[in-house]
């Protein structure tokens, strides 16, 4: 039986990467750093019914003794590294913060796993944010990047510091530079799930407004259920390498307004306000991937269109406020 250890376990990736897992046959353990409110700690798992079969470490990301004792507790052949201060607008006001963890927290990891598990294989989730400024109208492995927020810098950081790793020692680490991929159990601040439970909240008469940023931003959004497969695979490669997974098709935040309103059989128009709020001091205007390499040397291909999670985000929010009334 082969041993993962995942951090960022209860987060949406964390989640959806560890029921993956499980149904493979692998025994999961996940990083849990400690929190006053344990009563949520395991939504998302038990969301999908798996928080019983993940064996849950005491760690942090910002402490590499806590690393160092959950990898000799937990003998993983694969370590998915997911932990992060992840929402790129919170980076700006706690900048230092998601270096330490985002940036720092990679390092800790990296050099914890050679110290004690060099063997193992290591997935960094790397993001496509660190393309930010676009050098290139479609973005694949081999564009430059041009970070636009202290959140890309840090995963930039992250990114080449797995390279580094890989080139130095010769370890087993791979980079997914993975675009944006939501699902019903995406954190309710960003952009798609913030939509899908406005939507639910004005069709059910507990709101009549949603308040936006910037509406005509695009990105290529994809089913988190999809790119955790595609972390997978990258770790079942004999070498260890980057790759892009993305659907290659870019939407923008207004046309993902008008798909999820529709879905209730409202009118987005009526509903949505901009805010300036919202907005962000440097904004990631376009992103659009390109994921042949992970195509051909992986097999990967996204399943799920976005009509079909656009359809799935929104009814589970309806679902959860129907619950609740
Ligand atoms: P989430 O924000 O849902 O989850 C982040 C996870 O990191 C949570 O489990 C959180 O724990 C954990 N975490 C935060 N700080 C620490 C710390 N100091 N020590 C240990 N764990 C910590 O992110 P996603 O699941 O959406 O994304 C997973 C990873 O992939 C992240 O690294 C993200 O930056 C990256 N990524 C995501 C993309 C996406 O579109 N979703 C695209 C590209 C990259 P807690 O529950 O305690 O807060
Ligand atoms: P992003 O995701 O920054 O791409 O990072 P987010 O959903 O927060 O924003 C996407 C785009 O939507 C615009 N936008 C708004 N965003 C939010 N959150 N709230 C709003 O009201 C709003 N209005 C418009 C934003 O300006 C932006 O252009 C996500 C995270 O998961 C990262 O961790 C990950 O690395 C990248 O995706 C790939």
């Amino acid at each position: 039986m082969k041993r993962a250890l995942i951090t960022g376990v209860t987060g949406q990736d964390g989640a959806y990467l560890s029921q993956l897992l499980l149904a493979k046959g692998y025994a999961v353990f996940g990083l849990l750093r400690r929190s006053a409110s344990a009563d949520v700690i395991a939504e998302r798992l038990r969301w999908l019914g798996i928080a019983g079969q993940v064996t849950l470490v005491d760690g942090n990301l910002t402490d590499i003794s806590s690393l160092i004792r959950a990898l000799n507790e937990t003998a993983p052949d694969e370590i998915y590294n997911l932990g992060a201060q992840s929402f790129v607008k919170a980076s700006w006001n706690q900048p230092l913060l998601t270096g330490q963890v985002t940036a720092m927290g990679a390092a800790n990891l990296l050099e914890a796993v050679r110290l004690v598990r060099p063997q193992a294989r290591f997935y960094q989730a790397s993001s496509s944010e660190m393309y930010g400024l676009i050098q290139e109208k479609v973005q694949s492995e081999k564009t430059p990047f041009y970070p636009r927020s202290p959140y890309a810098v840090a995963k930039l950081y992250a990114h080449w510091l797995t390279v580094n790793y890989r080139e130095s020692f010769g370890m087993h680490a791979s980079s997914g530079i993975l675009f944006n991929h939501e699902s019903p159990l995406r954190g309710i601040e960003f952009v798609t799930r913030k939509v899908t439970d406005g939507v639910a909240r004005i069709k059910l008469g507990l709101a009549t407004e949603l308040a936006m940023g910037n509406l005509d931003a695009t990105r290529d959004w994809g089913h988190a259920r999809d790119y955790v497969e595609g972390m997978w695979r990258m770790l079942q490669q004999d070498v260890a390498d980057d790759y892009v997974l993305a659907t290659g098709r870019t939407t923008s935040v207004r046309e993902f307004c008008r798909l999820a309103f529709a879905h209730a059989g409202l009118d987005y128009e009526r509903h949505v306000k901009t805010d300036v709020a919202f907005l962000r001091p440097a904004e990631v205007d376009v992103l659009h991937g390109a994921a042949r390499k992970a195509r051909e040397k992986l097999g990967w291909t996204p399943a799920t269109s976005l009509e079909t999670m656009v359809a799935e985000m929104v009814d589970a929010d309806l679902a959860r406020h129907r619950a609740r009334m």
